[in-house]
């Protein structure tokens, strides 16, 4: 019976001892210590403040260096969200001027100490590049999320507001620890029904967890609400009762939760309403629910992904649309701009609005949740995109004008400025789906906290704190990050190809895709333009002329083949397959070289990643070794793809030293994914 009795015990016990490694705990691994090491002094503010509370208590249960007083000094304004830390051999004292500012420093500490950093003695002084840093979810009420590949939405709208899951804290937690501020809750394509009482009530629920984390609370608002939910003939921004619905809508919401942040607005763009339906402009539309939240200090973020089937280049849409209203804008009004012209391609060239509207607030849109990356089962680490992007020179005031500085303080009109990712989070355990998705969220608010820091910083960073600080482990893995991106674009849409994807769900490659009476600028020719001749798209001078969006010197550095860079030089130009590249290479020898390469790339992070068993957990290691194991299979997809169907125009062999293609070409055409997402 006893013997009995202690195996039940035992069985019992299994689960536990054998919890496997889900990786729900992202990079907070602090391990918690039994008994608080140093005490925690509070000046200048109470400790009753919920945000210096939990500072406090972050340090209690985890640091275990030296003692530490947390000082609010209201005075030092420039400081906004950030810290100053200074340290003597006996204490650390760290001021800020706003009670999140001190979580936002423990954070900080705690990252040192997980990482193993110094703390220098000489102070260190954060100030966040930008003020407002935002997660875009694309969620839906009814629970599915658009171009979401970690599962369901974390929002529970059905329980809500009276149950709260814990992940709401967690979530919270993980976006404080690396400085994100604020979250959208619900998709741009919007339901009205968000805005109904029973809805803000929801939203009232997960703003009072989020607020004591410093995270403010937004929603994407659908332009036709008045007509939609307050039964009004139209939502004609010009018309009195529109406006009247909308300021009474604020009202309702700020009666509900005071600090709401605004709104978000995908508004005359893939078929959602709009001002320009009652033949206003985006102007008319953005700033009428300005004026609406003014009162609370509301934002609104209008989007300038905009575009429609018309003759022009789809390209140069946006610009055309908003360059005309610059100047126009309230100050409350931010315009969100995608980072590329057309749509999170693997590469893009900047979106030439960054280096437009002078006067005119903007902010940067990035996509975490990898659309056209892979979606959750390829390794893709975004950080050397994101840098890509901030680093490029729209030349707006002369040389040195970066997208980073055009949208941080120092170039962006003395307002409030912001940084926007569309996230990547869902239900899965792991919060988004592989283990490595969840450094893109990590990068995106280490960058939106500071813009200037470098991509292997941060994935060392990363590496640390999420699996381990071994050097034998660290260093190959940071290589295998920083390669990710780039192999990415070698085994999809090398040299400034793009949308070549299978349309709807946009995973596999389908550069053969046509429907016919389909939308052109939706199908994959009208951007490869692939004939006898060449391949590319002619947007030079002779062409759509999209590069007389670019400032000089760019508009003849793209638009001049030869000066244009080749990683983006089909994106600019219609190139012959003949055409002699900087390698010596011609077009098509370079282009099967890139495709294979990119192959190439995945094979070694396979082989790299296989070397790292003995370094961590078994559970993390094989979903990530069977994820890679993916990877390659559709990196030979897209390469055999894409080749074979491009050979079918180049007329040349793949170049005879190179991997020949293991899939026909037939074979590969019939290949439907019956859903709009496959995971
Ligand atoms: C939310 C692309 C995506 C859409 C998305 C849209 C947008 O077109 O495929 O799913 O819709 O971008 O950013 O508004």
């Amino acid at each position: 019976m006893r013997v009995q009795l202690l195996l039940l015990m035992a069985l019992l016990c299994i689960p536990f001892l054998a919890r496997p490694e889900d990786g729900s705990q992202l990079w907070l691994r602090f391990s918690k210590l039994g008994k608080a090491i140093h005490g925690v002094d509070i000046l200048g503010i109470k400790s009753a403040d919920p945000t210096v509370a939990l500072a406090k208590q972050e340090l209690l249960d985890y640091w275990k260096g030296a003692a530490i007083t947390l000082q609010i000094d209201v005075k030092q304004k420039q400081l906004k969200d950030g810290y100053q830390i200074n340290q003597n051999e006996k204490k650390i004292q760290v001021v800020a001027s706003r009670p999140i500012g001190l979580l936002y420093a423990a954070y900080h500490l705690l990252r040192l100490q997980e990482t193993g950093g110094q703390l220098s003695s000489s102070k260190i002084i954060e100030i966040p590049s930008y003020d407002i840093r935002v997660l875009n979810h694309w969620d839906n009420l009814d629970g599915t999320i658009e171009r979401g590949y970690a599962g369901h939405s974390l929002w529970h709208w059905a329980e809500l507001p009276k149950k709260l899951s814990p992940r709401y804290e967690q979530y919270a937690r993980a976006n404080a620890s690396i400085g994100i501020n604020a979250t959208v809750l619900n998709n741009v394509n919007a339901s009205a029904q968000v805005l109904d009482a029973g809805y803000l009530a929801k939203v009232k629920a997960l703003a009072d967890v989020f607020r004591k984390y410093g995270i403010k609370v937004y929603l994407s608002v659908n332009f036709s609400s008045p007509k939609i939910l307050g039964g009004l003939p139209d939502s004609d921004p010009l018309r009195k009762d529109v406006q009247r619905w909308w300021k009474a809508k604020a009202k309702e919401i700020y009666t509900l939760i005071p600090d709401f942040g605004g709104f978000l607005v995908k508004a005359n763009s893939e078929g959602q309403p709009g001002p320009q339906d009652y033949g206003r402009t985006h102007a008319d539309g953005a700033n009428m629910l300005a004026d609406a939240l003014k009162p609370y200090g509301g934002m609104v973020f209008w989007r300038a992904f905009v575009y429609h089937p018309t003759k022009d280049d789809r390209a140069k849409q946006a610009y055309q649309e908003f360059v005309p209203l610059d100047g126009k804008f309230r100050d409350n009004v931010i315009v969100q701009i995608k980072n590329g012209p057309i749509d999170f391609q693997p590469r893009e060239p900047f979106n030439p609005l960054f280096g437009a509207m002078p006067h005119t607030a903007k902010m940067l849109e990035f996509q975490l949740t990898q659309e056209y990356l892979g979606f959750s089962n390829h390794l893709v680490y975004l950080a050397p995109l994101f840098r890509e992007v901030l680093d490029s020179d729209t030349f707006a005031h002369g040389e040195g004008s970066t997208i980073a500085k055009m949208t941080a303080s120092s170039g962006n009109l003395h307002r409030e400025t912001a940084i926007a990712a569309v996230a990547n989070i869902g239900q899965d355990s792991n919060w988004t789906g592989h283990h490595f998705a969840q450094a893109n969220w990590y990068a995106f608010g280490r960058l939106a906290w500071n813009n200037t820091l470098s991509s292997a910083q941060i994935a060392g960073e990363w590496i640390g704190l999420t699996f381990s600080r071994e050097e034998a482990f660290v260093d190959p893995v940071k290589q295998i990050m920083l390669n990710s991106r780039e192999a990415a674009v070698d085994y999809m849409m090398p040299l400034g190809l793009h949308h070549l994807f299978a349309f709807d769900h946009h995973y596999g490659p389908e550069p053969w895709g046509d429907i016919p009476g389909g939308r052109p600028d939706w199908m994959p020719w009208y951007y490869h333009n692939a004939d006898s001749l060449g391949i590319g798209f002619d947007r030079s001078i002779y062409g759509s002329n999209a590069v007389a969006q670019y400032n000089p010197p760019l508009d003849k550095r793209y638009g001049v083949r030869a000066n244009c860079p080749e990683n983006l030089l089909l994106w600019f130009h219609h190139v012959p397959w003949d055409y002699r590249m900087k390698s010596g290479k011609t077009l098509w020898t370079a282009l099967c070289y890139h495709y294979d390469q990119g192959v190439q790339k995945v094979r070694e992070f396979q082989k790299v990643w296989d070397r790292m068993e003995k370094h961590i957990d078994p559970y993390r290691f094989k979903s990530v070794q069977s994820k890679l194991r993916m990877q390659a299979r559709d990196a030979v997809w897209w390469k055999d793809a894409c080749l074979q169907y491009f050979q079918l125009f180049s007329g040349q062999p793949i170049p005879y030293e190179l991997e020949r293609p293991i899939h026909d070409l037939e074979e590969l055409k019939r290949i439907k994914l019956p859903m709009g997402h496959h995971n």
